[in-house]
């Protein structure tokens, strides 16, 4: 069953139900902001709230038909007097050596075994609990049946042991009656450590100026004025002040009254759920500001460290290899014949590098690329640093260092990555372009005929050395034919490998230029996976937290 079902169940009323059913909606909330911000946030800012739902949790689960009433005050104000004065016995001690009450003590209105499991998680021990159910009291105490009163030790005590009991009670209570007597109503302990913090609870909060049969009527209300006022200032405009007395039964009727209003209703323990949601509420939002837009993580950024990757993953160097490597290869191919060959024996530029086109699936070869130096190392950090604090800058200032720790959570990767990603970019250098192919015939053909025209005249010389009958040489104009070859040839394969000089400059450089646009766009990749993606991870889960604490802060 649900804790939602469950709540339900255990309230009768529609309007308790709504109640119910918005306290356990917001409580889920609080639950998912603290799934969302757990692994971004510091613990200590973060537990309180965890002890809330947790608290929250199991009080739902428990009865839901009792309600925990604690009298809380300072020693001697008559906490035990009133308890045993409303319980109409003899329960727990009241002395004139101060502090009497030692441990709490809890009067169940009805039968015990029901409010058994709640007193054993509010944790009074079970030789202190007592039982205001007798034949003899027909139905006389109907009226309170599902009270558990506790009566607490004083909260400012020589004791240490007392003070960190009443705090540890009053976090668990559904409602705390306060204890006050005519000398010590204003104490500043009470004031700032206790009632300020319970300003949240003013509808389970009740006042009570005890031993009120000891001051005139008219200073009565002079002091119930005075009370009232400082509660005013508290924040406890909300909570009733009764002045009352142990010694006269007469004096109890409003308290009890309250009390039976209370235990009627069975809404204590949900108002001072909801009341402690609020006050987390309030805490937490000061975690919480502006919302922090999807692409916080703006270009210009973005830009700017893909930019410093590049230099320290050797872009600039790959995109000058890549110039000469066109240069290169377009002279081996287009070249003069004559000194192609010369070039071939130097080595490719890109070749040296190491990069080299990979088939799909295989693994990427290092590239003999230089490591970062020191100064891109440290451009580097800067730049990362400046991802994290253009996200954190609209946010609050607790979620800054998340953040810096998720820029930097992959950086130790970003060599190998940017090594991988220039390595296996393609650089669109491995198809040879056709007019390289043509113009590579047409000086094989070029220097073929000068070949021809060379063999032509050697012939020539030949046959005349031996005294043969002369060849017959054709001319045109006045240059013999094989002259005309041999000197055409040479001077047209000079002459074309002249002419596309400028083409071949002009081809590197566009080739230089798309190498360097394909690498950014594979370096700023891995700027966004390495870097960008953890830090959006953390603005998504503050995006969800404050959502989450929209919904736990509707009241
Ligand atoms: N006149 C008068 N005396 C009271 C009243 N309530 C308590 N007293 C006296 O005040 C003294 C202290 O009362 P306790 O009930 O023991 O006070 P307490 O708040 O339980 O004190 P601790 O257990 O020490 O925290 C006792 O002597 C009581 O008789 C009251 O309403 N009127
Ligand atoms: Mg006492």
């Amino acid at each position: 069953m649900s804790l939602v079902e469950k709540v339900r169940g255990a309230l009768g009323r529609d309007d308790d139900r709504v109640d119910a059913e918005k306290l356990v909606t917001r409580l889920s909330s609080l639950s998912r902001f603290l799934r969302v911000t757990d692994p971004y946030l510091p613990d200590s800012d973060l537990v309180a709230a965890h002890t809330l739902v947790e608290r929250a949790g199991t009080r739902l689960e428990l009865s839901q038909d009792h309600t925990v009433v604690a009298l809380a005050g300072s020693t001697g104000s008559g906490k035990s007097s009133l308890f045993n004065a409303l319980a109409r016995l003899k329960l727990s001690p009241v002395g004139v050596r101060r502090p009497t009450t030692g441990v709490a003590h809890a009067c169940v209105w009805g039968p015990l075994a029901p409010a058994n499991r709640l007193l054993d998680w509010v944790g009074v021990l079970p030789r202190q609990r007592y039982v205001r159910e007798s034949a003899l009291d027909g139905d006389d105490e109907a009226a309170l049946r599902g009270l558990v009163l506790l009566d607490l030790p004083d909260f400012d005590s020589v004791e240490r042991g007392h003070r960190l009991e009443v705090d540890r009670l009053l976090g668990l209570v559904d409602q705390v009656i306060w204890v006050v007597d005519p000398q010590k109503y204003g104490d500043r302990i009470l004031h700032n450590a206790y009632l300020r913090q319970f300003r949240q609870h003013a509808d389970v909060t009740i006042v009570v100026l005890n031993q009120a049969d000891r001051l005139s009527a008219a200073d009565t209300e002079i002091v119930l004025t005075d009370l009232r006022r400082l509660l005013d200032e508290d924040g406890l405009s909300g909570a009733p002040v009764l002045a009352t007395s142990a010694k006269q039964p007469g004096m109890l009727t409003e308290l009890r009254e309250a009390l039976e209003k209370t235990v009627a209703e069975r809404q204590a323990a949900l108002r001072r759920l909801a009341g402690d949601v609020d006050t987390i509420g309030e805490q937490l939002a000061e975690m919480i500001g502006p919302p922090a837009a999807e692409d916080e993580v703006d270009r210009a950024t973005v830009r700017q460290l893909s930019d410093t990757l590049a230099l320290s993953a050797g872009v600039p160097a790959v995109a000058e290899a890549t110039g000469n490597a066109y240069r290169h290869r377009a002279a081996a191919s287009t070249g003069w014949p004559l000194v192609r060959g010369l070039r071939r024996l130097r080595p490719d530029p890109l070749k040296r590098l190491h990069i080299e086109p990979v088939a799909e699936g295989e693994v990427v070869p290092r590239t003999s690329l230089p490591a970062a130096d020191a100064a891109q190392k440290s451009a580097v950090g800067l730049s990362v640093r400046a991802v994290a604090d253009r996200a954190a800058a609209p946010l609050p200032a607790v979620w800054s260092p998340a953040l810096h720790t998720a820029a930097r959570s992959r950086a130790a990767d970003l060599p190998d990555a940017l090594d991988r990603a220039v390595g296996s970019t393609d650089l669109g250098m491995d198809r040879v372009p056709v007019w390289w192919r043509l113009v590579g015939v047409l000086q094989w053909a070029l220097t073929f005929a000068a070949l021809g025209g060379l063999l032509w005249l050697l012939a020539g010389y030949a046959v005349r050395a031996l005294g043969l009958p002369e060849l017959r040489t054709p001319k045109v104009g006045d240059v013999p034919m094989p002259t005309l070859l041999l000197l055409g040839g040479l001077a047209l394969g000079f002459l074309l490998w002249l002419l596309l000089k400028p083409i071949v400059n002009w081809g590197a450089r566009r080739a230089r230029r798309r190498v360097e646009q394909r690498l950014q766009v594979a370096v700023t990749a891995v700027a966004r996976e390495h870097v960008v993606a953890p830090v959006r991870e953390v603005l998504h889960a503050y995006a969800q937290a404050r959502e989450a604490l929209a919904v736990v802060r509707s009241e």
